[in-house]
């Protein structure tokens, strides 16, 4: 005989989303009514499976005076230094056993209790409801020992009516939380496992007649500029607008002149709404989203989504964020002239929402929806297509609608990632398209678009999407007739992404790209005593995805990636480009609606990369699109025959609301007088000594050839290099095989090249040393030829290399390493700056007189690798040594080898040694979006060919 055990805790498998909540409603964050935050020190007892324990904490008078404490809101795993469990990463595998609803017995739960006075003034009429902003997976809550239900669906609000539980003095307000329940299963995002009360508890009071849910429809007519504004009310009142003299009821429409909103100018109106028991402000932004003729439009204009993909992410609070870190990253977002944000994977916390309101950024609103671990048995049992889970999902899209409802930043609701697809999918789509229809649905599931109002892809290489663009790609009636976005690309982990500047060059050509969001905003590092910061894996777990989960523009303590700041570069929202034959500089405004009267224009003359006069530019306040050409001052008449350059920059006109007067939205570069390269005569002799040869200011090893010293300075001899540190875009996926170069250049050995001399050649006006540099167990090899000459004070290097046998890989880099002193600091240099760039990232690299330390030129990728590069250098300073490049050249400083950066997992296992390591490099391959999208494109190839570069080496001073 079996038979199975109902449990008090059936509810953790049960598919519903739960029960005794009250219907979702929008979301607003203040109004007269009184509030409580129950945020603070709570007590915190974990167990290891949902039912260790049973509910007689939840009853009046139990002592949990021996319990740990936590912070609410707050993941239980990242409070305690483990005590209470650690963080799981995985990417799209679930955790546990694919065996839905079930959930493994091994049920990490967390009961909390807080007992709480009401205060003196609240008010002893009305009701009062109970709000959970996010909790992670499934929570049973009891009031003063009553259970007033339990509820799934993390990132979303529940409320309770709790008001006849009430009593002035000593709540007891018990939560036990489950880290895993059916709710699991549709919470497979990418990444970490965080279980707890991760976003605020209130307890609202609801005075009698206070508003229940209200709809605010405010829409913008481009044609006549008006706008018509409804809000509907479950309680009925009036809506106030002073600034636009609106006094109306709720559900009557009122239409009148207005400024519109869009994320360039976020124009909000302050108004209020009143019904008999509350007064709820409201902050009312006008504008209409319509697909017309295949478009998107905003306002009867197409928009071009300059995005990116945000999670919520702290490092030592994970997804419990507070205000300040919103703003800031909305702050962040704009400086770096992003105009669009997708919620990836869920709504964020509501105030979020108000930010990007507030400042100005299109929004796609996702749903909490993810069951993409279902890949791995082909999509079978996926709880969409099931209708078992219908509800559940039902449940997720109207939490999400009405919650976030009255955002005008929300131009898309997304059903939600990875989901496959299904008749769950479906009904999400029709139950929101019925309820809002004025925004567009977004699902990228699902590519034949059955569901969605815009045809939505993500990592599609750059040829798809050109493809895409011209309309060739054919697919069914309806996904033709779509407007076409990248909801993921550029995918940002480590180094990298490369390739964006051509992604822009299509989204900008063809109307139907309406752009895209880049992968993603933040690296989900978690700070960590002994790693800096942790990722997958780092904490044991049985399952995990390394750090594929520290994939963001900003690190994780939000300081701008490189990547960041070549996406600025970008979609900068003017272009300016130059052409100093003519001395005009046409200035193009890339705006959707806004003109350019924000912006002031500045206009600077290098000579050899140093200004010397500089002004402003009076440019016309052009319109959304339009361009013109602008005269460039007389170039300055006195240049002393040195390389010269016009430098123009868009900078903001005033203070704004995310950025000061004088912050750069955009520049352009143009070259005047080309650069003189640096010449020597090879006028002094090699003078071979017993052990030593000299040339010029230089000492070589008589046997080797082998560079000894320059001047005073000890230097470890500049030879060939070709190996890289791999970044995560050189590893690759798995999926793409055939070009994971960093697998492919270790089977073929480039990380363990062999120097083989060949002769040192003394002669009348050179030191000749010839060498072949190749793997063992390949014939390939590199045969490479250093010729040094001087003119008695200088020294100059030129490198031959010639491929030998058959290359069929691209090398990582072609170019000379050499080590100087520890002592080596300050290194200056005239070239791009002031930030790392790559062959595909090198957008943002601007031309100049830059400075700084070698520990300052590194970048702190979570997980160390190839960084730090600066492009276009003519010459460097540094040790004591100024060398410069024929032709310009590829510079990298560090304080370890590429060996050991390759070999570290953290940037705590780097150290630094007796040598400054210094790369000169001639070529370096592309970096491309190879860890979750395509590599490098054809162009940005370092293919072995013939090749001759040379370095003149001099003592400063
Ligand atoms: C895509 C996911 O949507 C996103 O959450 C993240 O995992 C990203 O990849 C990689 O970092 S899904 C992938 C199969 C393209």
């Amino acid at each position: 005989m079996s038979f199975r055990t109902t449990t008090a805790v059936d509810y953790v498998e049960d598919v519903s989303p739960g029960s005794g909540a009250l219907p979702p409603r929008a979301w607003y964050p203040s109004s007269d009514a009184a509030s409580l935050s129950l945020n603070g020190s709570w007590r915190l007892r974990v167990s290891p499976t949902a039912d260790a324990e049973d509910d007689s904490f939840a009853e009046e008078g139990y002592d949990a005076g021996d319990w740990a404490e936590v912070t609410v809101p707050g993941h239980w795993v990242l409070q305690g230094d483990g005590a209470f469990g650690s963080p799981i990463y995985t990417n799209h595998l679930y955790p546990f056993p694919v065996d839905p609803p079930h959930v493994p017995t091994e049920n990490p739960t967390g009961d909390h209790l807080r007992v709480f006075d009401l205060p003196a003034d609240w008010p002893a009429d009305g009701s009062a409801v109970l709000r959970f902003d996010g909790v992670e997976s499934c929570a049973r809550v009891w009031l003063n020992g009553t259970d007033i239900g339990e509820f799934k669906g993390s990132r979303l609000p529940h409320e309770f009516a709790v008001g006849h539980l009430l009593k002035p003095a000593g709540n007891v307000l018990a939560v036990r939380v489950h880290q895993w329940s059916a709710g699991s299963y549709l919470e497979d995002q990418d990444q970490w496992w965080l279980p707890g009360i991760f976003r605020d508890v209130t307890l609202l009071h609801r005075p009698a007649g206070s508003v229940l849910d209200f709809f605010v429809h405010a829409s913008y007519d481009h044609v006549t500029g008006e706008g018509t504004l409804r809000v509907d009310s479950d309680v009925d009142g009036r809506v106030t607008v002073p600034a636009l003299d609106i006094d109306v009821a709720t559900g009557e429409p009122v239409t009148v002149a207005v400024r519109p909103w869009t994320a360039e100018t976020p124009y909000l109106y302050d108004g209020v709404l009143t019904t008999e028991g509350e007064r709820v402000p409201l902050r009312i932004g006008f504008r209409t989203v319509v697909l017309e003729d295949g478009l998107i439009k905003v306002n009867g204009r197409p928009v071009l989504f300059k995005g990116v993909n945000r999670h919520e992410w702290h490092p030592e609070k994970g997804r419990a964020l507070d205000l300040e870190t919103m703003r800031e990253d909305v702050l962040l977002m704009k400086r770096h002239n992003l105009n669009a944000v997708r919620t990836s994977h869920y709504p964020p916390h509501p105030a979020f929402l108000d930010l990007c309101d507030e400042y100005g950024l299109w929004v796609i609103d996702e749903c909490d929806l993810e069951t993409h671990g279902f890949t791995e048995q082909g999509w079978r049992d996926n709880p969409v297509d099931d209708d078992r889970w219908t509800p559940a999902l039902l449940d997720r899209a109207a939490r999400m609608v009405e919650r976030d409802k009255n955002h005008p930043s929300i131009v898309f609701w997304s059903l939600g990632n990875e989901a496959g697809t299904g008749r769950g999918l479906t009904a999400m789509a029709e139950w929101i398209h019925g309820r809002d229809s004025s925004r567009l649905v977004h699902y990228e599931g699902d590519w034949d678009c059955r569901d969605t109002d815009v045809y939505s892809r993500m990592y599609a290489f750059h040829a798809e999407v050109e493809q895409i663009g011209q309309g060739l790609d054919g697919g069914t009636h309806k996904r033709r007739e779509l407007p076409f976005i990248q909801c993921e690309y550029g995918h940002a982990m480590g180094n990298g992404p490369g390739g964006i500047a051509d992604y822009q060059r299509l989204f900008e050509k063809y109307e139907r790209l309406q752009g895209g969001f880049i992968w993603e905003w933040i690296d989900h590092g978690i700070r960590h005593p002994e790693l800096g910061y942790a990722y997958g894996g780092d904490f044991g777990e049985e399952l995990h995805d390394g750090n594929f989960v520290c994939d963001g523009l900003v690190f994780p303590d939000r300081r701008p990636s490189p990547g960041l700041v070549e996406y600025k570069k970008v979609i900068e929202p003017v272009r300016i480009e130059g052409d100093s034959s003519d001395g005009t500089v046409r200035v193009t405004n890339l705006h959707d609606f806004a003109d350019l009267s924000a912006l002031a224009f500045e206009w600077s003359y290098q000579v050899d990369g140093e200004t010397v006069e500089a002004g402003t530019l009076s440019v016309p306040e052009l319109a959304a699109g339009e361009s013109a050409d602008v005269k460039l001052p007389e170039p300055p008449a006195e240049v002393r025959g040195g390389e010269t350059r016009w430098t123009v920059r868009a900078l903001l006109a005033a203070d704004t609301a995310w950025a000061p007067k004088d912050h750069v939205v955009a520049w352009g570069q143009f070259p005047a007088a080309a650069r003189v390269l640096p010449s020597v005569a090879p006028t002094d002799r090699p003078v071979p000594g017993e052990k030593l040869v000299t040339l010029g200011p230089a000492s070589f090893d008589a046997r080797t050839g082998a560079l000894r010293t320059i001047g005073g300075v000890r230097v470890d001899n500049p030879r060939l290099d070709v190996w890289r540190a791999p970044t995560d875009n050189d590893d690759g996926t798995e999926w793409q095989s055939g070009t994971r170069y960093s697998a492919l250049w270790r089977t073929l050995g480039l990380h363990r090249m062999q120097h083989r001399l060949d002769s040192v050649e003394v002669g009348e006006d050179a030191l000749t040393v010839r060498t072949r540099v190749a793997p063992a167990a390949r014939e390939v090899g590199l045969s490479t030829v250093y010729r040094w000459t001087s003119d008695g004070g200088r020294l100059r290097l030129t490198v031959s290399v010639t491929p030998e046998g058959e290359w069929t890989l691209p090398l990582p880099r072609l170019g000379v390493r050499l080590g100087l002193p520890a002592s080596t600091d300050r290194v200056r240099w005239f070239g791009g700056g002031p930030g790392e760039a790559y062959p595909d990232t090198r957008s943002a690299s601007m031309v100049g007189r830059w400075e700084s330390s070698v520990d300052e030129l590194q970048t702190p990728y979570v997980r160390p690798q190839e960084n730090g590069a600066r492009a276009d250098v003519r010459w460097v300073e540094l040790g004591g040594l100024r060398i410069e490049g024929d032709p310009e050249f590829w510079f990298s400083a560090r304080r370890w080898t590429t060996e050991q950066l390759d070999a570290a997992s953290h940037l705590t296992d780097l150290t630094a040694g007796d040598t400054v390591w210094v790369n000169l490099d001639h070529g370096l391959h592309g970096v491309g979006s190879q860890s979750c999208g395509p590599g490098p494109l054809p162009q940005y190839f370092l293919r072995a060919e013939p090749s001759e570069f040379s370095f003149v080496f001099s003592v400063i001073g």
